[in-house]
């Protein structure tokens, strides 16, 4: 029942998916960094309809239509902002990755692109957040047939370098 997870270095706006992540905050109304990309790329027609959600609190996770991005749908999610590492920082990034595959697995999407949550503006350290993304998805794609394919889209060449050290310790390979 594994699914296949790939990583890449990439603009995730560009990614032809049946879904891509968004790391948001709890207004879910916009704001810098992929969430500010993404917003631009998808169109006015996303705002409208994230106003209609009424925020979404941090580790849980909410799904809306793609419009003017490649991908179908956008899976919204709020990652915790980095404190001292004993504000159950682990905990709730665990929980974005997880709500964010259950959302996936009941739409019935096939193809899931993540980015980097909570690593930039929320300060997250990337390789405890890398360890955290790849053992979720990890775990989850090992009990459930979707999404078959997971992408973890990383934007700088470093962080890609992060997250494929922490798959091979992961899987193994
Ligand atoms: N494609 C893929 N990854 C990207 C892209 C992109 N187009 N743009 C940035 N990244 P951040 P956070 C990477 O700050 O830490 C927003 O203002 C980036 O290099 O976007 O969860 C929200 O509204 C980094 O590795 O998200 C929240 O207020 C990763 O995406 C806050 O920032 C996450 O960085 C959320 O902070």
């Amino acid at each position: 029942m594994a699914s296949k997870i790939e990583l890449l270095i990439a603009d995730i706006t560009k990614i032809k998916a049946d879904g891509i992540v968004n790391a948001a905050n709890t207004t879910l109304l916009g704001g810098g960094g992929v969430d500010g990309a993404i917003h631009r790329a998808a169109g006015p027609k996303l705002l409208e309809e994230c106003l209609s959600l009424h925020g979404c609190k941090t580790g849980e996770a909410k799904i809306t239509l793609g419009y003017n991005l490649p991908a179908k749908y956008i899976i919204h999610t709020v990652g915790p902002v980095w404190k001292d590492g004993k504000s159950k920082e682990d905990f709730f990034l665990a929980q974005c990755y997880f709500n964010s595959l259950d959302i996936a697995s009941k739409y019935g999407l096939k193809t899931i692109a993540f980015p980097s949550i909570s690593t930039g503006a929320y300060r997250f350290p990337t390789q405890k957040a890398a360890e955290i993304a790849l053992t979720e998805i990890k775990k989850f794609t090992e009990n459930k047939a979707i999404p078959e394919t997971v992408m973890m889209i990383l934007f700088s060449q470093k962080d890609f370098q992060i997250y494929n050290d922490a798959y091979r310790r992961i899987f193994n390979v």
